[in-house]
């Protein structure tokens, strides 16, 4: 896998330019035959690679795909993103994330689908994830922060999330608190955020992120089709799936560096700049009951404030936004 991947690093390199059969060979420390191997393999997995003889091997076209050696070619500099689990179709990459967590790995490594034939939100609910049409991801993370202060990382994983659609694609993606990303008021990507904590340390975050990027009107069901929307729909053309993972992972990790060296200070400030409610009249709707009153601000902690008609400040620690129509 490692050799496919350079070889698919060397190609695009070259930028439709020829590479030969001796240079990759010399590079990659392999013989002529591996290379035509791997290139067989590149070719099943939807590129479209010219060899032309005397002349190399040259690449026409990439799918939008998020396996690892797509995605490997927009990860950067960074540690997040170095270790990809890819699978082409699973129930959720949260289960898959929490199995790998349990088992000591890493921070910064994703797990990445095609398709979630049970992809879930939040409170039990499920998250539409149909094949080859966004981004299907878990990323783990293993800050060294009290448990309290581990819904702040949904804040700022929104906030990469936002700066990231609008890098990509240059659609402004607005966030309504705490987890939703909203482009023209539709739902265009949502953000689980899980834990494993013993007593009140955390072991590990799996946060889930899904994105909404080339989606078709038809994809959605009847139930959520009016609110909504993918980068496709909105942008008017599609999008490179394997280039928002990148991009993102790059905003996240630039974030969550900032976040632990100084604090919420400045998230808090990045992710009231982008958010969507505040200032707004809204509806608060947990399980215990729904207030209705003017969205003030988050504090410190990430925590909702919300002001009631009768001038009391609510904490909102968990729950549903709604604009009230009256
Ligand atoms: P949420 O509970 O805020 O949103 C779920 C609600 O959003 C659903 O009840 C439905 O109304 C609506 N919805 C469902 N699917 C979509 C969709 N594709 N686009 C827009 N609206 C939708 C949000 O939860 C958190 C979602 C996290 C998803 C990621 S994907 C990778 C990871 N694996 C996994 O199983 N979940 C996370």
């Amino acid at each position: 896998a490692m050799m496919k991947e350079a070889l698919l690093h060397m190609l695009t390199e070259q930028e439709g330019e020829f590479v030969s059969g001796q240079e990759i060979s010399n590079r990659l420390d392999c013989s002529r035959t591996a290379i035509w191997k791997h290139i067989s393999e590149l070719r099943k997995s939807g590129y479209t690679i010219e060899a032309v003889q005397k002349r190399g091997y040259r690449l026409i076209t990439s799918p939008d795909a998020v396996t690892a050696e797509e995605v490997s070619l927009y990860t950067g500099n960074g540690t997040f993103g170095k270790k990809i689990t890819y699978r082409e179709s699973v129930n959720s990459t949260q289960e898959i994330a929490h199995a790998l967590a349990r088992d000591g790995e890493v921070e910064g490594s994703i797990v990445l689908a095609d398709e979630q034939t049970g992809g879930r939100g939040r409170l039990g609910r499920a998250w539409q994830s149909p094949k080859g049409t966004g981004v299907w991801m878990s990323l783990i993370l293993k800050p060294n922060i009290p448990l309290q202060k581990a819904p702040q990382l949904t804040l700022l994983i929104a906030v990469a999330v936002s700066k990231a659609i609008e890098k990509v694609s240059g659609i402004e993606a607005a966030i309504k608190w705490p987890n939703d990303i909203l482009i023209s008021g539709k739902k265009s990507a949502g953000i689980l955020t899980e834990l494993q904590a013993e007593a009140d340390s955390i072991h590990s975050v799996i946060v889930g992120i899904g994105i909404n990027v080339n989606q078709e009107r038809n994809h959605f069901s009847d139930e959520i089709a009016e609110i909504a929307t993918s980068l496709a729909i909105e942008g008017g053309q599609t999008y490179k799936r394997a280039e928002v993972v990148g991009v993102l992972l790059q905003e996240i990790e630039t974030l969550y560096q900032q976040y632990l060296e100084n604090g919420f200070g400045m998230i808090k400030l990045l992710w009231e700049s982008r958010a969507f409610s505040l200032g707004k009249r809204i509806t608060a709707r947990s399980i215990t009951g729904a207030i209705t009153g003017y969205a003030k601000g988050i504090t410190e902690e990430g925590v909702l404030l919300l002001e009631d008609d009768h001038g009391v400040v609510h904490s909102i620690y968990s729950a549903d936004i709604e604009f009230p129509s009256t």
